[in-house]
């Protein structure tokens, strides 16, 4: 089936907030004495926020938690995570991102966002990319997270395609999981360039000028 819209991940593929996740997470984990590294920051890629938590509990040896003290956690790093998410500004969006977006809609693609963050429009006003896209799907719209397709699912429904007719650009192994199992083709770049599963890679962003003609 012949590619008519593409579905972008945010963090890791247009955007990098990796370092504000980081900072906001281990100020959290500070705070109850539980060891996180950059390292343990890396399988958080793609994952929802409150699956990020129970991978850094899984170091944790305190008193028992319950779901509210979880939810508390989470919110605390979410506050801290979008006072660093207020420092960015169209600046932290590279001119090779915003001419390919610009070119691949002057091809007639239809353009989406399919991110497992709550955060995701606030993020795209920030750095002004928000009127690129036709869609947005994101943490917002989706009760399971990646690797479940259904926030690439709900991007296919929103810009009225079948999920055939739709790629997907994913820096995360769990998001090309998502892509491959919803049906759609699974482009790589960054970290995921690694995963077999990938149709195709991508060495920098403006290479997908070269697969979507
Ligand atoms: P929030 P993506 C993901 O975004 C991030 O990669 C992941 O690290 C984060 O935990 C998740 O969003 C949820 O984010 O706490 O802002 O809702 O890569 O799917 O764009
Ligand atoms: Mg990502």
């Amino acid at each position: 089936m012949a590619t008519k819209g593409i579905i972008f991940d945010l963090d890791g593929v247009l955007v990098f907030t990796d370092r504000y996740h980081y900072l906001a997470w281990k100020e959290m984990a500070d705070g109850i004495g539980v060891y996180f590294d950059e390292i343990i920051n890396n399988r958080l890629r793609g994952v929802s926020r409150m699956a990020s938590l129970e991978i850094i509990l899984e170091r944790y040896e305190g008193a028992p938690l319950s779901d509210e003290d979880k939810a508390k956690l989470a919110e605390k790093k979410n506050g801290l995570y979008v006072e660093y998410l207020k420092e960015m500004t169209p600046a932290d969006v590279t001119d090779e991102v915003r001419d390919t977006l610009r070119e691949l809609r002057k091809r007639g693609y239809k353009l989406a966002i399919g991110s497992s963050s709550k955060n995701a429009k606030f993020i795209l006003g920030r750095v002004d990319l928000t009127s690129y896209f036709d869609a947005i799907s994101d943490g917002t719209n989706i009760v399971r997270s990646k690797p479940d397709p259904e926030v690439f699912i709900k991007a296919s429904e929103f810009l009225g395609l079948e999920p055939g007719e739709c790629a997907v650009i994913e820096d995360a192994f769990a998001g090309i999981d998502a892509a491959k199992d919803g049906g759609m083709t699974g482009v790589a770049i960054g970290d995921a360039v690694k995963y077999e599963r990938a149709d195709y890679r991508l060495n920098t962003f403006s290479d997908l000028l070269g697969i979507f003609r």
